[in-house]
């Protein structure tokens, strides 16, 4: 069945049954009439699969819920949630969103805004930045290994962007995004930097800057959930990735 939507927002979710709040899922998927919610189950061992189903039952016409055979890891989990959704749904905008809802839904309406006012947008990245009136709470450990990261980041993009990891993306969909999200990623951990350069090679081929292209969405508020299941030792795994990804797509 081929259907179209505005947008399609994928939730990966692994072992998400604990923290996954289905109320605020479904008011936003009853609320908005012109989006798809698809959540990718990742070969979760706890009953995720259940309670996303029952999502579905609860609001079928805007649930939708693909199942991974096997754990894969995010990146893969979303990459197989975007193709799905752009070949099924034919949205005119594609995202990915945290299951824990660290950054609440309703940024999505905001996020869409800049979407539709800003036609030479492609896409648009949640920033964790604080400022005085927004409420963004992180430790204080992630916000400094964040800033080391993004700084190191901007260094192999050549772009000044603030915050690469944020869970909470959109896409404006257009000829080139099948084929960004066509191939595995080399990262597991920072798929979100091999997105960007992926779209930089993208780029350079119609003579455009990736740094014009998106734009960094200051959150008004973005709260660290518990149960996340990065592990320190997966900072060194990311930078690691950051230097294959440059030596991968900047040839
Ligand atoms: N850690 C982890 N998260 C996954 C995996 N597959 C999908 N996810 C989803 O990726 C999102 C981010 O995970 P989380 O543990 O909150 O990471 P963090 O907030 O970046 O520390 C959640 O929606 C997870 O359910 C996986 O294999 N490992
Ligand atoms: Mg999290």
């Amino acid at each position: 069945m081929t259907e179209t939507a505005p947008l399609a927002l994928i939730i990966p979710c692994y072992n998400e049954a604990q923290r996954l709040d289905t109320d605020a899922f479904l008011d936003f998927a009853t609320a908005a009439n012109d989006t798809y919610l698809l959540f990718v189950d990742d070969g979760s061992a706890d009953n995720t699969v259940e309670v996303l189903e029952g999502m579905r039952t609860a609001c079928p016409s805007r649930v939708h819920v693909l199942k991974l055979p096997q754990n894969q890891g995010k990146a893969e989990a979303v990459r197989q949630g975007i193709s799905y959704a752009l070949e099924h749904f034919r949205p005119a905008q594609v995202g990915f969103w945290d299951a824990d809802l660290a950054t609440p839904l309703d940024a999505v309406e905001r996020f869409r805004s800049v979407l539709h006012s800003r036609p030479d947008i492609d896409m648009i990245f949640g920033a964790r930045v604080q400022l005085l009136g927004r409420y963004v709470k992180r430790s204080a450990v992630r916000h400094y290994l964040g800033r080391i990261f993004a700084t190191a980041v901007s260094i192999v993009l050549e772009i000044p962007i603030y915050d690469t990891q944020c869970g909470a993306k959109l896409f404006r969909v257009g000829p080139e995004t099948a084929s960004i999200f066509s191939q595995p990623f080399l990262s597991k951990w920072v798929f979100d930097v091999e997105i960007l350069a992926r779209y930089r090679r993208f780029y350079l081929s119609c003579d455009r800057k990736l740094s014009e292209a998106v734009y960094e969405y200051p959150l008004e508020c973005w709260v660290d959930v518990a149960g996340s299941k990065v592990r320190p030792a997966d900072f060194f795994v990311a930078f690691r990735d950051v230097v294959r990804i440059r030596l991968a797509y900047f040839r």
